[in-house]
């Protein structure tokens, strides 16, 4: 510690220090944690790498506003004692002059532990020293599952475990005191500690919210959590299709979303394009009456692309013209799948999207031997039977044959009990949050189609329910209010805005509305959002704090929050197939 401080001394009366001077590997030496600083943890000095980057343009990024910056990237790695492993961390550090005395831990998203310069960069964009972690699992780039077991039928516990929480965890001790010797903070200066990902790394940021204290303030996004839940019902869709015996059509698909979105839209009292009450959509929309609306979709040579950000319904390889009538059988599947996995007694096992979220998990894919469509089983949940559950280093299944939606009950229940200590992430008890002060801001789309919107409702309920069972409703909503939000955001895809509700904004401020939170006290009672599509982009909406709902009056001149019980009750399951509460 004391060499640390005496070279600082050194370095702090140049008050004018400069990006420059700061990213040489003997100026970045010179502050890493002391030995002995984070117990069991040694750091290779030796290891550090700086790299100056100068104006790195922010845009279009989803959480950002555009922004030019200059950062140094300082990397370096350490090793657990008696474990000969070895993780890979790296800050991007902002120019002093811009500096806020603000840390900034980020994660990553699908099996990925981070997400590269896009969050990290945007940290930086807010005066934040921004870090990220590789895990251990051989460099920034390699996911999770490349490491997962060490062998067939051996689980790398250690893998599991720096996945789980403790990667995040380390990069985030680290970081707080690497930034402090940085900058020569000492006591008297605060140094506020913020959280920010979405998705995978939304599940990563409640892993360190449900467990340590180590941030002033998160914001979360459409978080994986519940992981066996979330990610065996990734086979949901599939499950049904071969259940039913019927592969819609790519097209057809869409014509069923873009029918839902037209009879939705004008349910929130404001024909916009945007299906801001999903709620009303589940209510007062029956999917039946699509049957025989015409649909076409020309040929394709093939491409796809991200579904829900450009096209409607995803579709890899080649597809011929897809000409046809919306069909009974494809209503069943819409309508099966929505209604959530159930177990053969009809006992509920999970839930399912919102209606508007496009049917990615359901996408099929065309055989031009055949002339037929047919099942394309999801990558993202079979690697969790074959690697995750099974044990065998294989990531995905090449058939669902014989398997039901029983099976699917069994293989949740097993990766349930298998990671409910690593990788689950539903721990509802968040007192020790709430005693330290600490704010978050958690926001979900309405429409996602890769982590159903529901999710996040079920969890902010179990949270207000073991936290404060002797409450009212409005009482006990209101206590977690003062440190846990949530938002969900109308038209919103997973993690993104979406093209298909143009309209619809996106909290690309969540970050900036987290810090005023933290510190200055002003808590978000809606959050901003900024459209992204169509002719209103970069304008900005408000989204309300759950549990109010969004409702357009005046003839959609304006927008209030309203509290409706009836489509709050839509939001909640009653999942009786399993005899352990479901958090
Ligand atoms: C960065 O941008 C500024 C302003 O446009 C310019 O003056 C400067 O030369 C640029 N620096 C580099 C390294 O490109
Ligand atoms: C930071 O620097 C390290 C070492 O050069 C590099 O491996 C890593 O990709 C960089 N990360 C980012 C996000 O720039
Ligand atoms: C898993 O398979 C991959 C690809 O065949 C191989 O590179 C890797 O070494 C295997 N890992 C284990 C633990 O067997
Ligand atoms: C904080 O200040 C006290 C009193 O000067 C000192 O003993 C302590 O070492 C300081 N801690 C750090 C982390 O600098
Ligand atoms: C769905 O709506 C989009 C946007 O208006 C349109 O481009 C697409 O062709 C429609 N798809 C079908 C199957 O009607
Ligand atoms: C689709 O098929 C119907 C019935 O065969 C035909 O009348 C119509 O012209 C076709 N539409 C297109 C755009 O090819
Ligand atoms: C691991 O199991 C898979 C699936 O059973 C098999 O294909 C693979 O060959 C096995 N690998 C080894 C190293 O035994
Ligand atoms: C709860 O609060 C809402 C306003 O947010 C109000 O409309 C509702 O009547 C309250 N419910 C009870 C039981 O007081
Ligand atoms: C949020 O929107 C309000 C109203 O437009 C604005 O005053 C405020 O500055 C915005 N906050 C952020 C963090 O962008
Ligand atoms: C409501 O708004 C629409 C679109 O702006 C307009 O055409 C219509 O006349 C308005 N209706 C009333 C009753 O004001
Ligand atoms: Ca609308």
């Amino acid at each position: 510690m004391r060499a640390v401080y005496q070279l600082l001394a050194v370095a702090a009366p140049a008050a004018a220090l400069t990006i420059t001077d700061l990213c040489t590997t003997s100026y970045a030496q010179s502050a890493l944690p002391a030995p002995g600083f984070y117990n069991g943890i040694t750091i290779d000095a030796s290891s550090v790498v700086t790299t100056l980057g100068t104006n790195y343009s922010i845009s279009g990024n989803d959480f950002f506003p555009d922004a030019v910056i200059n950062y140094c990237n300082v990397s370096f790695a350490y090793t657990h004692d008696g474990r000969d492993d070895t993780v890979n961390v790296a800050y991007w550090v902002p120019d002093p002059s811009k500096f806020s005395n603000r840390f900034l831990s980020t994660g990553g998203f699908g099996l990925a532990i981070n997400s590269g310069a896009s969050t990290v960069s945007g940290g930086v964009s807010l005066g934040a020293v921004s870090g990220l972690t590789d895990g251990g699992f051989g460099g920034f780039s390699a996911q999770d599952d490349t490491t997962f077991l060490l062998a067939n039928g051996t689980v790398n516990w250690e893998n599991a475990y720096m996945f789980g929480y403790q990667g995040i965890h380390e990069m985030t001790v680290l970081g707080k005191e690497f930034t402090k010797n940085l900058f020569g903070i000492n006591n008297g200066t605060k140094l506020y500690s913020y959280y920010h990902s979405c998705s995978e790394g939304g599940r990563e940021g409640w892993s360190q919210l449900q467990r340590f204290n180590e941030f002033d303030g998160a914001s979360v996004g459409a978080p994986a959590f519940r992981y066996a839940f979330q990610q065996i019902q990734h086979l949901y869709s599939n499950v049904v299709e071969q259940t039913l015996n019927y592969y819609p059509p790519p097209c057809e698909l869409e014509a069923i979303l873009n029918a839902t979105i037209t009879a939705c839209d004008p349910l929130d009292g404001l024909t916009d394009g945007v299906v801001s009450r999903t709620d009303l959509c589940k209510l007062q929309f029956d999917i039946e009456s699509v049957l025989g609306t015409p649909y076409y979709c020309a040929a394709s040579s093939g491409g796809g692309g991200f579904p829900g950000k450009a096209k409607r319904q995803m579709g890899a390889g080649a597809t011929p013209v897809q000409n046809g009538t919306v069909s009974a059988k494809a209503i069943e599947v819409a309508k099966t799948i929505l209604d959530g996995l159930h177990d053969t007694q009809g006992r509920r096992v999970y839930f399912s999207y919102q209606p508007t979220a496009t049917w990615s998990d359901a996408a099929t894919q065309y055989n031009s031997a055949t002339g037929e469509w047919e099942l394309s089983i999801s990558g993202l949940g079979a690697e969790f039977v074959t690697r995750y559950l099974d044990l065998q280093n294989v990531s995905t299944l090449s058939t669902l044959d014989g398997v039901t939606y029983d099976t699917m009950k069994g293989w949740i229940y097993g990766l349930w009990q298998q990671y409910e200590d690593s990788l689950q992430t539903t721990w509802p008890d968040l007192t020790h949050l709430q005693e330290s002060g600490a704010k978050v801001i958690h926001m979900h789309g309405e429409s996602d189609f890769s982590i159903p919107t529901a999710s996040s409702v079920r969890y902010w309920e179990s949270v207000r329910q073991i936290m404060f069972p002797g409450l009212s409703y409005n009482e006990s909503s209101a206590q977690l209010q003062d440190f846990y939000r949530l938002y969900l955001v109308p038209g919103g895809s997973h993690c993104s805005p979406n093209a298909n509700e143009a309209n619809g904004g996106w909290p690309q401020t969540s970050v900036n509305q987290l810090i005023d939170w933290v510190e200055n006290g002003i808590a978000p009672d809606t959050l901003n959002s900024t459209i992204f599509y169509g002719p209103n982009t970069g304008d900005s909406k408000p989204i309300c704090l759950w549990p109010l709902r969004p409702l357009w009056t005046g003839n959609g001149t304006t927008m209030e929050c309203v509290y409706d019980q009836a489509s709050i009750d839509t939001w909640h399951y009653d999942i009786n197939a399993f005899k352990m509460p479901v958090y």
